[in-house]
């Protein structure tokens, strides 16, 4: 059903070659990282040593997987691209539009009710264009990719920012958003910075409480949210072929927490097994056929500082379980020394809420390691004094562990079974009481933790840890609890401790699924109809940005000066927002709300230039495009983490803020500004983010001469008549140029069509 052997056996075929060519330009034995890279060259790109880092280079990934809420954007700019079929195997994966209130079933249904406009649109553009469909229910995105497509020594694209989970699989998975996926699909080349490698050299081997999450939590705190930035995380050593497929999976996809462009592992008998586990014994024989092309040189594990550009040993034997939080995933505490932490800093102590799942983390290893804690709860009598919820990764999963009984155990410690979809984890969560905006914790072992991300509550103070460590903190109700160490006391009065957790890798009897809920696409669409009701609030056909004037932008509005961390949840809001990730107009009413304005440390609140009044930031900014005046966004470092959604640089761009000028930029959000046509700048100076006042004008000047390499300068005039000069600098190539010329990267691949 659901992967293509054909178009394997012809990357297994492609791959020696290619790397034999790479081999020879490059002159030294290879990384594995830079084996699949140049065996996925597109077909204009030539072999050469391409310096990392700076060199953009041309890429043909082997497929493209989508999520519903970047899907819609995505295909409404695929549909005006002029083709008739996808040119690589694509999908669409409804995942995130589930909201969690009571339970999978009730809640599954009431999602179908309330989205089913947007998921006729999905599945009728799916079924249009050739794209494999996934129904709401089916599962996330990640662990559907794994389980069905993800492949050794292949490459993908995804919209989405945790598609690094492939990585587990030895795929170069990489999160893009919308605009980039809609290239590959119209048979266009990807293009992408040649990455930096990063090497992690994995000795020893995991043991008792400590999980995979934990390798990951202690990288996040070692390299922290911006240390990955432009590379590659390449993971080697014994200690990496000891790990399940999907342990190394659950690091690869947080690893965009560290903002990696993604991070892999190489081929071995962990894959091979995870392979045949889930019904592709026929890949896993093929990957044998090149087995020593899915997997670094020698040479290079043996001395990896010579050909990486920066090397970290973790020794997993001696590897603490981790939890990272409040606010950052990159906070790393081990538990030996959380507790104290949690003292010291007044976080609450007492545990409201254990959440396990999500895409990194809902592998049947997991669950079953969890529900292995969950069982002693019920026979050591200790009553878990959290709640406690599980969301399956995929109906394949939620299927077999229902049949193994590990969810009847979550359900005898009072644990709640919601919809195999991302639902908490994106604030698709009807918690109630958060809106009494109470201090309270809770632990999860999803990936990110930024404030108000999983219930809007900005006093909730989420933690991520591994499963086992949320499942025991859950029982425990404390997060001073250390399980390796403590003891709690049951309902009978007596002092327990529980044992380590214990799991499975694989199912012994096998994965099983009744239904994964997959539909196929038609042979021949050109006579389905895709239908968007003008009037709809939830889907809105786009129009064309503007081609750029020709001449400097003078006289722009300051629009708001972001302090302090600004995510792309900060620059737009997921929970409530995702239903107008299909409408543009409606969903720009978030823009920025998020933000902390520099100027009196609020949200939402920003100094209209034009009346001298604060108002909320979509306002303000709509109040100057009515004015036809544009503006610009400041912001500080590593500006636009986190997610790929390209509505937080679609959204300034439809209400006319024209650049965003910041100290530096997240990976997938720079790119997704240059494609919709935006100036993405950062400040050559850093501390000339200081000069900027609130009632500045602001001048852009020398984009008559805009080209590679060369600066551009930005003129501050202050209210006082003063004005400052600052330089920034800029990552555009000529082609992307000519995406900001056009108006976006979109126009210019219409105007081709
Ligand atoms: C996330 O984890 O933040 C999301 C929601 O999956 C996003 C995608 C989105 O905003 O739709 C991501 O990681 O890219
Ligand atoms: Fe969904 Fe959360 Fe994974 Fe994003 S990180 S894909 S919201 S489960």
């Amino acid at each position: 059903m659901a992967f293509d052997i054909e178009m394997i056996k012809e990357v297994y075929a492609q791959t020696p070659i290619r790397i034999a060519a790479a081999r020879k330009v490059v002159g030294k034995p290879l990384t594995l990282t830079e084996k699949i890279l140049y065996a996925h060259l597109s077909e204009g790109a030539a072999s050469q040593a391409f310096k990392r880092g700076t060199s953009y280079v041309d890429f043909q990934p082997d497929r493209v997987a989508m999520q519903d809420a970047t899907a819609q954007m995505a295909l409404l700019q695929f549909m005006q691209a002029g083709r008739s079929q996808v040119a690589v195997p694509s999908t669409v994966h409804c995942d995130h539009l589930i909201q969690a209130e009571i339970g999978a079933d009730k809640d599954l249904s009431k999602a179908k009710d309330k989205n089913k406009e947007v998921y006729d649109f999905l599945a009728s553009v799916s079924n249009k264009y050739g794209i494999g469909f996934w129904k709401p229910g089916a599962g996330i995105i990640h662990q559907v990719v794994l389980e069905n497509y993800a492949f050794p020594g292949g490459m993908m694209i995804g919209t989405d920012s945790h598609t690094p989970n492939a990585g587990g699989l030895g795929m170069i998975a990489i999160g893009v958003g919308g605009a980039d996926a809609c290239d590959v699909m119209a048979g266009l080349p990807w293009e992408l910075k040649f990455p930096k490698l990063i090497g992690v050299k994995l000795t020893g081997k995991l043991s008792g409480w400590t999980a995979a999450k934990d390798v990951i939590l202690k990288v996040a705190g070692i390299l922290t949210v911006k240390g990955g930035t432009g590379a590659i995380v390449e993971y080697f050593g014994e200690g990496a072929r000891s790990l399940s497929a999907t342990g190394k999976g659950t690091i690869c996809n947080m690893g965009a927490e560290i903002g990696a462009t993604t991070s892999i592992f190489g081929y071995d008998e962990k894959s091979a097994a995870y392979l045949s586990g889930t019904g592709r014994s026929d890949i896993a024989a093929l990957a044998n056929g090149i087995a020593e092309h899915l997997t670094g040189d020698p040479e290079v594990y043996a001395q990896p500082e010579l050909y990486f550009d920066q090397v970290i040993e973790i020794n997993l034997s001696e590897l603490e379980p981790h939890v990272n939080g409040p606010f950052t995933p990159d906070l790393a505490w081990p538990i030996s020394k959380f507790a104290a932490a949690v003292r010291e800093n007044g976080w609450p102590a007492k545990l409201d809420v254990g959440l396990i799942g999500s895409c990194t983390n809902s592998s049947y290893e997991d669950i079953s390691r969890a529900a292995s804690l969950a069982q002693q709860a019920v026979d050591k009598k200790l009553v878990a004094k959290s709640e406690y919820t599980i969301t399956p990764g995929s109906e394949q999963v939620r299927f077999t562990v229902a049949r193994d009984g590990f969810l009847d155990t979550f359900d005898k410690m009072g644990g709640v079974v919601l919809a195999n979809a991302c639902g908490p984890c994106i604030g698709q969560w009807a918690r109630h009481g958060a809106e009494k905006q109470e201090k309270n914790s809770i632990i999860t072992s999803f990936n990110r933790n930024f404030a108000k991300r999983a219930d809007g509550n900005p006093n909730t103070h989420a933690f991520v840890a591994s499963p086992e460590i949320v499942t025991a903190l859950a029982i425990a109700g404390d997060l001073t609890f250390n399980p390796l160490t403590d003891t709690l006391t049951n309902s009978e009065g007596n002092q327990v401790r529980l044992d380590e957790p214990r799991g499975l890798e694989l199912p012994t009897k096998g994965f099983a699924v009744e239904d994964a809920g997959y539909q196929a696409p038609a042979a021949d669409g050109s006579t389905v109809q895709v239908l968007v009701s003008p009037t709809s609030d939830r889907l809105q056909l786009l129009d064309s940005f503007a081609a750029w004037e020709g001449v400097d932008l003078k006289g722009l509005k300051l629009l708001i000066k972001a302090k302090g961390k600004c995510t792309t949840d900060h620059i737009s809001m997921a929970g409530p927002w995702l239903k107008y990730r299909g409408h543009l107009d409606n969903i720009s009413n978030n823009m920025l709300i998020g933000a902390v304005n520099a100027f009196n440390d609020s949200t939402n609140s920003v100094k209209n230039q034009l009346t001298g009044a604060y108002g909320e930031v979509p306002a303000t900014q709509r109040a100057y495009k009515a004015a036809g005046i544009g503006s610009i966004v400041v912001g500080d470092e590593n500006y636009g983490e986190g997610s790929s959604r390209e509505h937080a640089a679609m959204e300034p761009r439809f209400l006319g803020v024209r650049a965003i000028l910041v100290k530096s930029f997240a990976r997938i959000h720079e790119t997704n500004l240059k494609k919709q046509g935006m100036l993405a700048l950062t400040f050559a100076n850093p501390s000339d983010y200081d000069l900027i006042q609130e009632n500045d004008v602001i001048d852009i000047v020398g984009l008559t001469s805009f080209a590679p390499g060369k600066p551009l300068e930005v003129v501050f005039h202050h209210a006082d008549g003063t004005k400052d000069h600052v330089v920034a600098n800029h990552t555009y190539n000529q082609g992307q140029i000519e995406w900001f010329k056009a108006g976006s990267a979109l126009n210019l691949i219409k105007a081709k069509a």
